[in-house]
């Protein structure tokens, strides 16, 4: 989510770890022949990790750049490019853009009628919350293909497509009633709204089928669909199941709630079921009268009046002071079964409570089940859960319920044998009770405490704080080796630079890996470096200077705040980004977000797809043979700091005048002869196909 109200860009991690200098000094004092190299000059621009990067970048990398595609990477299949399209420009228009010898066709919209008595989107935003509840939810994020068996092969013609409602835009949303001058867009506010509002969040699952014709369609009615939204009934498992924190006057039991909310990315497992990654919920609360927020609340960011919902105005669940504890029920990974429309999704405690980006799970050679997750703050952390039991290929039935027991874990990065040289080792500590200092005399009552704070459990850890980690993708193609986004984070100071997060006032963001010690998922190290960092060559040309990012980046692929991260099969590095659209200053010549698909080996980067104005790029699937993608256009139409933002416009004036600015996807083709027929920007998912019928990217 990005450039609005809802957007929580606070820091509520106070925790200081080392700052570079105090890094530098560590190194020294291990290897003190390394001080004259590590202790002259000291600006960023100096670090010799930086030039280090352009000396081993520099020439093999333009020699791969010029090489363009092809070439014999590891796992691809013989003759398969591993970037065979060529770059698109950047723009700031109302349309997505994807390469030369590629289509893209808008699957379902926000609205669409997903059952057989679901009403059509009237495009006014006049539903109710009983028919927002039949119709497709707002905001498309975290999205999954699975695939149908068919005579005992996975399809690449028909299956479910699972995605993520993360939040909704109440400018589109919600329809004037009041005349402008009499009062807000948005007044009355009532409980109907607020039930309006929940219907709008969480997810859809739709049958998915590609015609003979080669497009795609949802299936209407189908007996797959399901909504899934803030309102529907799930079972809280795992160890803080019935733990006090989690009871409230409605569930005295502490094992059943109401509802996902901010349900951002998402992870597939291997036993055929989708995870759901629950983020910013804190959002949503409020409370009414007075409140001295406990040291939990201000460290998972709640206020009075969260991002301006007002739902705690009219709904006694969201406010705390009515119910203290229903916000620990938010902010965890949900599981849910897409193949059975009556099971009840499963919120799973011991993966940890903190703003879930996304999840990604690994299998290891020995079959051990681990889980990573970055927590999206500023100054917040990575996470990995390692599984107790094993997986049993083949046996859904029995790795059910694998993620309701395990060890977490919290990254910490070091500097490794030479500071200042963009890489590093580091360590997984254990939030275990009993472990590491977590103990009773600490604060910490027990698992289920640690879990429900997981954020205070790891900063008492001392673990490393982070740029913002946002998705997290292991590469398919060599096991142990994992890369998150850490999309930006104005805030870090010089002061508080570290090598893992190395630039102050990080606009731009970057992309970091680490490789598990012996390709083992479980092991407890790692090493690490910085797969690129994201810059503007363009605004910043010395290429010394950090702000121009690392040297794979350049005028023809450069982009800003990567945020989703996800591997084909082909080991192809697929990045979406969801950062400014200003195009002007830092981020000169950038445009609209978009997506650009990287090389992981010869660290070439390429721009695929330009998304429409306002709008974020983020979730994607594939079908098995690759040959359909399916990504998603979440909030088109989000005013920002956008070049085309109608002058004088902001959320009052675009409720009452909703095509003023984006008519998105209405624009993609064929647009109404009068723009105002559009309604209103939708979020929606993309079908993107090649004209040759060839697998994407190759
Ligand atoms: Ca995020
Ligand atoms: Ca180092
Ligand atoms: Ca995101």
């Amino acid at each position: 989510m990005a450039q609005s109200i809802r957007d929580d860009d606070g820091t509520s991690n106070p925790t200081p770890t080392l700052s570079l200098t105090e890094l530098v000094d560590q190194a020294i004092a291990r290897d003190p022949q390394r001080r004259r190299l590590l202790k002259t000059g000291m600006g960023l621009a100096a670090l010799p990790f930086l030039t280090g990067l352009a000396a081993c970048g520099g020439g093999e990398l333009e020699e791969a750049l010029g090489k363009g595609t092809g070439g014999k990477g590891p796992g691809k299949k013989a003759g398969e490019a591993m970037l065979g399209f060529k770059s698109v420009p950047t723009s700031s228009g109302d349309v997505i853009t994807v390469p030369d010898g590629y289509t893209a066709e808008i699957l379902n919209r926000w609205g669409d009628p997903l059952f057989a008595n679901s009403p059509d989107f009237r495009g006014d935003a006049s539903e109710g919350w009983q028919e927002a509840e039949l119709q497709v939810g707002d905001n498309h994020d975290g999205m999954s293909f699975f695939p149908f068996m068919v005579k005992g092969k996975e399809s690449s013609d028909q299956g479910l497509l699972v995605l993520n409602h993360e939040y909704i835009n109440p400018e589109y949303y919600y329809a004037p009633e009041l005349p402008a001058g009499a009062g807000a867009w948005y007044e009355p506010f009532t409980f109907d709204k607020v039930k309006k509002g929940l219907a709008g969040h969480g997810i859809s699952v739709m049958e998915v089928r590609r015609q003979k014709n080669g497009q795609w369609t949802y299936i209407k009615g189908s007996r797959y669909n399901r909504r899934i939204t803030g309102y529907t009934p799930m079972e809280i498992t795992g160890p803080a199941r019935g733990a006090d924190a989690m009871k409230t006057s409605a569930d005295p039991a502490g094992t059943e709630v109401l509802g996902t909310l901010n349900n951002c990315a998402n992870g597939q497992t291997p036993w055929g079921t989708y995870l759901t990654c629950e983020e910013n919920a804190n959002g949503y609360f409020g409370w009414n009268g007075t409140r001295s927020r406990t040291p939990a609340e201000a460290r998972y960011g709640y206020s009075q009046t969260g991002f301006g919902y007002m739902w705690h105005t009219q709904d006694p669940r969201f406010d705390l002071n009515a119910n203290p504890n229903e916000p620990n029920r938010f902010h965890w990974v949900v599981e849910i079964d897409p193949f059975d429309p009556t099971s009840k999704p499963k919120k799973r405690t011991a993966l940890g409570r903190f703003k879930h980006e996304n999840i990604e799970i690994v299998v290891g050679k020995d079959n051990t089940v681990v889980a990573y997750s970055g927590d999206d703050e500023r100054g917040d952390y990575i996470y990995k859960f390692v599984c107790d039991r094993k997986l049993v290929p083949g046996n859904n039935a029995k790795n059910r319920d694998i993620l309701d027991s395990g060890t977490l874990y919290v990254a910490k990065f070091g500097v490794g044998e030479v500071a200042g040289d963009g890489q590093g080792t580091g360590e997984w500590i254990a939030l275990k009770h009993g472990q590491n200092g977590l103990t009773v005399e600490n604060g910490f009552a027990d698992q289920a405490d640690i879990l429900v704070r997981t954020r205070m459990a790891a900063d008492f850890v001392g673990a490393t704080r982070m740029d913002r980690p946002e998705w997290i993708a292991a590469n398919p193609k060599k096991l142990g080796d994992v890369y998150i986004a850490l999309t930006n984070n104005t805030a870090r100071t010089a002061a508080t630079v570290d090598e893992a997060n190395p630039r102050a006032s990080n606009a731009w963001g970057h992309i970091l890996r680490w490789s598990e010690t012996k390709g083992d998922p479980k092991s407890l190290s790692f090493t690490w470096d910085i797969f690129l960092l994201a810059g503007n060559p363009v605004a910043f040309p010395d290429r010394t200077d950090p702000r121009s990012g690392t040297p794979n980046i350049t005028a023809d692929n450069m982009f800003n705040s990567p945020d989703g991260l996800y591997f084909d099969k082909s080991g192809r590095l697929w990045i979406q980004t969801d950062g400014s659209f200003a195009n002007t200053g830092n981020f000169q010549g950038q445009g609209n977000n978009q997506m650009l698909a990287a090389d992981v080996e010869t660290g070439e980067v390429r721009r695929f797809l330009v998304g429409p104005s306002g709008c974020e790029i983020t979730g994607l699937a594939f079908s098995p043979d690759r040959k359909t993608m399916f990504v998603n256009v979440q909030h088109p139409g989000e005013l920002g700091s956008h070049p085309n933002r109608p002058a004088g416009y902001g959320d009052e004036q675009i409720a009452r005048d909703p095509t003023a600015f984006s008519i998105w996807p209405a624009s993609q083709a064929n647009p109404p002869a009068n723009r105002a027929d559009a309604g209103r920007p939708r979020s929606a998912t993309v079908v993107v196909r090649r004209k040759d019928g060839g697998v994407i990217g190759a």
